[in-house]
């Protein structure tokens, strides 16, 4: 057990010495770093259940490689911190449209391939008054009142997605408003056909951002996790 411990309190160690090529996002420090977490809530106190039918030689070799995890464990929270301020968030929505027309898969899937994470997902019928206030920059536009009445008229799948550059780049995904002007490749350009069944909606911006997910979801909806795949979209050479 003692020597278990000590191989994964050297292996969080050695992950204190970022190399140049994992320096920006120490992917492999950061999963390391949830290991060496869960190794001080979990391993740690087993140190001390274990004391009765250790050796002394054990139990200080145990506490040196303890100490040893703990440092490389605090540093890689942090660095976990740093690292999800600069991740940003969009609102992304599902029109009833796109759930009507089994499209949600496919839309999941695009933003789940391009490589942004999921972290949070709901389904649910808007009120009209609900949809006002997530158009309430639109309202003074002659379509308001139908578009209000649209979003409202059945399922909509509000979601968050996460990653560098997500709201600018969702909004690529997503194609321009009218899908006559859409790009092929893109998912109105591939999927509708005309303005006012677009199929789905977009943040525009930082601050829209943050506004829409605040409407849409309570911050415990939301996940923030490491997913295994990160290492192998943000590293760099
Ligand atoms: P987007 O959804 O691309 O952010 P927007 O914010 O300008 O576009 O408009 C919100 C929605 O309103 C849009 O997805 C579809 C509808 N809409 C926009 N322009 C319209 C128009 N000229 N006629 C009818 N509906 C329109
Ligand atoms: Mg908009």
């Amino acid at each position: 057990m003692s020597s278990q411990i000590c191989r994964s309190a050297s292996r969080a160690a050695r992950s204190l010495l970022p190399s140049a090529k994992n320096a920006r996002f120490f992917s492999e420090g950061r999963a390391i770093g949830a290991a060496a977490v869960v190794s001080a809530g979990g391993k740690v106190p087993l140190f001390a259940s274990n004391f009765g039918n250790s050796t002394a030689g054990n139990i200080s070799r145990s506490w040196i490689c303890g100490l040893l995890a703990l440092p490389a464990a605090a540093f890689m929270i942090q660095d976990q911190e740093v690292h999800a301020a600069e991740m940003e968030r969009t609102f992304i929505a599902i029109k009833p449209d796109g759930v009507q027309r089994g499209l949600i898969s496919e839309i999941v899937s695009r933003f789940e391939r391009k490589g942004f994470k999921l972290v949070g997902i709901k389904i649910l019928v808007p009120s009209k008054d609900f949809a006002q206030k997530h158009y309430h920059d639109l309202k003074e536009r002659p379509f308001f009142n139908g578009l209000c009445e649209f979003l409202s008229s059945g399922p909509v799948v509000a979601m968050v997605w996460e990653g560098e550059g997500v709201i600018r780049y969702g909004r690529k995904l997503i194609g321009a408003t009218d899908p006559q002007k859409s790009e092929p490749g893109t998912i109105r350009g591939d999927l509708a056909v005309v303005v006012g069944r677009n199929i789905i909606h977009g943040s525009d911006g930082p601050e829209t951002a943050k506004d829409e997910i605040k409407l849409w979801f309570k911050p415990e909806e939301l996940v923030s996790y490491t997913s295994n795949a990160e290492k192998w979209i943000y590293e760099q050479n």
